[in-house]
């Protein structure tokens, strides 16, 4: 964990990421209100109703975008391509506002894996304070493939995703090595989302955060971005490298 101010020059977009995100929140009350109105809905279980993706379920994928850009800055890609050991691909961002529920923690709420690469790397971007009332984003230490606490917790699934509670991740890794990303607005945090994860479940709060992706590029899991292949190449051979499409 980090923050803008302390990894990013000043030159970081991370400025006019926040207005772009400001600009679309004010001029979509309506949208946000609707999806606050649904968070807790009868069938909400399986839909994820507790957040609200800006850029929508699958963003059309803009290398020009303050979201492509933020991502691409050479402190984070390099985070990225040095954890990963290679050169990384940019596979996803979006921002999500996380609304306050009351129903019992449900999908990304609970402790899970993701399963996208062997290695992944996640950065998630605070755009508003973020208390314990905001459901912080939280790691369990260790427990990624790099680290020494990797057994399998017990778990339900949900679909076919295995989901564990705070109860049954204890018993794999104690409560002691549990990271809760509390922070203010400019937190940005680094997380191998392989290991043990889970956030957002806020009871009293909204918590509004952009978040990026990066894989190997031998991931060959789904693409949650619409992808064109026009686009005109930034100069950095690394960040050519991570928005460059996947081969087939
Ligand atoms: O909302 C959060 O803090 C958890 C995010 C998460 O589970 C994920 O991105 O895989």
């Amino acid at each position: 964990m980090t923050s803008v101010a302390a990894l990013l020059p000043s030159s970081s977009c991370f400025g006019e990421l926040s207005g772009t995100v400001e600009g679309w929140q004010a001029s979509s009350g309506d949208k946000i209100a609707g999806a606050q109105a649904a968070v807790d809905a009868p069938d909400a279980i399986g839909k994820k109703t507790f957040i609200l993706e800006y850029l929508g379920r699958n963003p059309k994928f803009d290398p020009a975008s303050v979201y492509a850009r933020f991502a691409l800055e050479k402190n984070i890609l390099g985070i990225a391509n040095g954890y990963l050991g290679m050169r990384s691909r940019l596979r996803y961002y979006n921002v999500w506002h996380t609304f306050p529920t009351s129903i019992e923690a449900r999908e990304s709420q609970l402790w899970h894996r993701d399963r996208e690469d062997y290695l992944i790397v996640k950065v998630f971007l605070y755009l508003s304070d973020v208390d314990e009332g905001a459901g912080p984003f939280m790691y369990a230490r260790g427990s990624h493939p790099k680290g020494q606490l990797r057994r399998e917790a017990a778990y339900s699934l949900e679909g076919n995703v295995k989901r564990s509670t705070d109860a049954q991740m204890v018993e794999v890794v104690p409560r002691e090595a549990w990271f809760s990303g509390i922070g203010p607005k400019g937190t940005l945090i680094f997380a191998d989302t392989r290991g043990y994860h889970r956030g957002g479940l806020a009871r009293e709060r909204a918590r509004v955060m952009y978040t990026a992706m990066f894989t190997s590029p031998a991931s060959q899991s789904e693409e949650f971005m619409l992808r064109g292949s026009n686009f005109s190449l930034p100069l950095d051979s690394d960040q050519a490298f991570a928005i460059a499409g996947r081969k087939a």
